[in-house]
């Protein structure tokens, strides 16, 4: 590919149809993929925050979207979609400097995965139906969606187009209008959108961009009195905050979708271990491991183990970090500095913790100063373990044995998260028992990793609350209103 220009690059925020620059000081970057200087982002100060509030109240108040049919904001939307597609070269190149994943992860699944979703909540927004009831012959009561208001999305950096279109679409169908933050490390295809939307025909203030620290700019978002509901993907102890801190402002909706430690459970009656290898390998290891649902614990029979530790150790391979801008790459760097450290502590402390690793590094890295880490397995891991309770976020696998399904169930309910889970089986009767029992919002019996929009996606416990994805989501945009009409008797 001809890489662009990196002047061209936008790094101002996106506030009533125009860009401007942001109070808060420079967000300097560095790629992930060499280390080489990227432009820096502008970022919103607490004051841009609040005068972005302003704009898109008054964008909400005036009604040119909230009140437009919904034939013509899906209409707008299906536009913005047309247009990502025409921009997909361009977004995956933004995305993929920032980031350091694939260019071609990017550009073949994950961009053309967030032109469906938002193609697809699209067409769903004019067949939505309200309910009337009629619990009396003279009374009838109407129950109809309206929209929150002002709302906000806060987005992480591992998949920052598809994330951002999961509360994009549903927030901008119900009639919102919409502040979105970026992540701090993946800022550029976001603002971009802002300049797509205004092409597309959505009315200026209905969709901000507005970059910026989380501790400034998110937290004067969620914060705020004027916005009703915040909409979040991220770690879980930001989640907590946000969840503490929406409720001291103005209790405003939260939707909070935060981390994992999914189980991949292999029980004996699993004849189909290649697949179970294959599959296992490719949703742990895809995008070094920075995937909230990725399957970051095996939780596999004893007598299984040794079998499939050997194919899994060959499988991997298939998963090394490669130059993420070679078309054939399947996995790139971690995402910045500060997650590959992150990432290289929690190796190191199991190390020295006496916990067995069974890979070894490659012998030379695609770039010298970029952050790139081989798939790392550690066997045998004390179940209190640093490791096996924690999300590493990173291309980090543990593994426990168990000898019976019970001890398996046990030992995946026993983290603080509850995102997905996994059951290899060819028990019908075991892995629905076993899927019944697992405290996850997800769980796959022989798969991993199905995302279709039409199914809700969020986690139980300390992995969040609420869902993104399906048509149930666009009751969590929307207040619900009960309308009773009395009727008079006049016959
Ligand atoms: O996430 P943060 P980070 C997990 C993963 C990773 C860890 C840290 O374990 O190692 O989080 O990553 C904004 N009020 N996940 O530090 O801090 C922030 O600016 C409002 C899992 O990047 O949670 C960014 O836009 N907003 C995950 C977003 O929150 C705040 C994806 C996420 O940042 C804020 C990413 C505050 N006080 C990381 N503080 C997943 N579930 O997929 C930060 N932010």
């Amino acid at each position: 590919m001809v890489k662009p220009d990196l002047a061209s690059i936008e790094v101002r925020s996106f506030v009533g149809g125009v860009y401007q620059e942001g109070t808060g000081g420079l967000i300097e970057k560095v790629s992930p993929i060499d280390g080489a200087q990227l432009p820096g982002i502008k970022a919103c100060s607490i004051a841009d925050v609040n005068s972005a509030v302003v704009c898109a109240q008054e964008s909400f108040r005036s009604g040119l979207w909230r009140t437009q049919s919904t034939e013509e904001r899906k209409k707008c939307l299906l536009k913005l979609a047309d247009l990502m597609e025409q921009d997909k070269e361009y977004l995956a190149f933004l995305d993929t400097i920032e980031t350091g994943r694939a260019y071609s992860n990017f550009l073949n699944d994950s961009i053309p995965k967030a032109i469906k979703t938002l193609r697809w909540f699209s067409e769903c927004i004019d067949k939505l139906q309200g309910t009337c009831i009629t619990p009396a012959q003279d009374r009838i009561c109407l129950i109809n969606s309206e929209p929150l208001g002002v709302v906000a999305a806060i987005i992480p950096w591992n998949d920052p187009l598809v994330v951002a279109v999961w509360k994009l679409a549903p927030a901008l169908l119900m009639g919102n209008s919409l502040i979105m933050k970026p992540a701090e490390q993946s800022s550029y295809s976001l603002i971009r959108l802002g300049q797509l939307a205004i092409n597309a025909g959505i009315p200026r203030g209905v969709l901000n961009i507005l970059p910026g620290y989380g501790e400034i700019a998110g937290k004067a978002l969620v914060t705020h009195p004027d916005i009703r509901g915040v909409f979040f993907t991220g770690s879980s102890s930001v989640g907590k905050q946000i969840l503490s801190d929406a409720g001291m402002s103005n209790m405003k909706r939260v939707g909070l979708e935060c981390g994992g430690k999914s189980a991949f459970i292999v029980t004996a009656n699993c004849s189909d271990l290649s697949s179970a290898v294959k599959t296992l390998a490719k949703n742990m290891f895809y995008n070094q491991g920075q995937i909230c649902s990725a399957p970051s614990r095996l939780l596999i029979d004893k007598q299984l183990e040794s079998e499939f530790l050997v194919s899994l150790l060959e499988e991997i391979k298939l998963y090394e970090p490669c130059d993420p801008w070679a078309p054939e790459t399947r996995v790139g760097a971690v995402c910045s500095e500060t997650q590959f450290k992150s990432i290289q502590g929690f190796i190191r402390r199991a190390e020295q913790a006496g916990i067995k690793k069974i890979t070894q590094d490659a012998p030379k890295m695609p770039h010298e100063n970029g952050f790139y880490i081989s798939p790392t397995i550690f066997v045998d891991v004390p179940l209190d373990a640093e490791i096996a309770q924690n999300e590493v976020f990173g291309p980090v696998l543990v593994v426990h044995s168990f000898k019976a399904v019970k001890e398996a169930i046990e030992i995946a309910n026993n983290t603080k998260y509850g995102l997905a889970a996994a059951i290899w089986s060819d028990d019908l009767n075991e892995a629905m028992l076993c899927a019944r029992a697992l405290e996850a919002g997800t769980v796959h019996v022989n798969s991993y990793g199905e995302d279709d929009e039409s199914a809700p996606f969020g986690g139980v416990k300390e992995s969040g609350i609420g869902k993104d994805k399906s048509l149930l989501v666009f009751e969590e945009y929307a207040n619900l209103k009960t309308t009773w009409i009395q009727l008079k008797n006049t016959h």
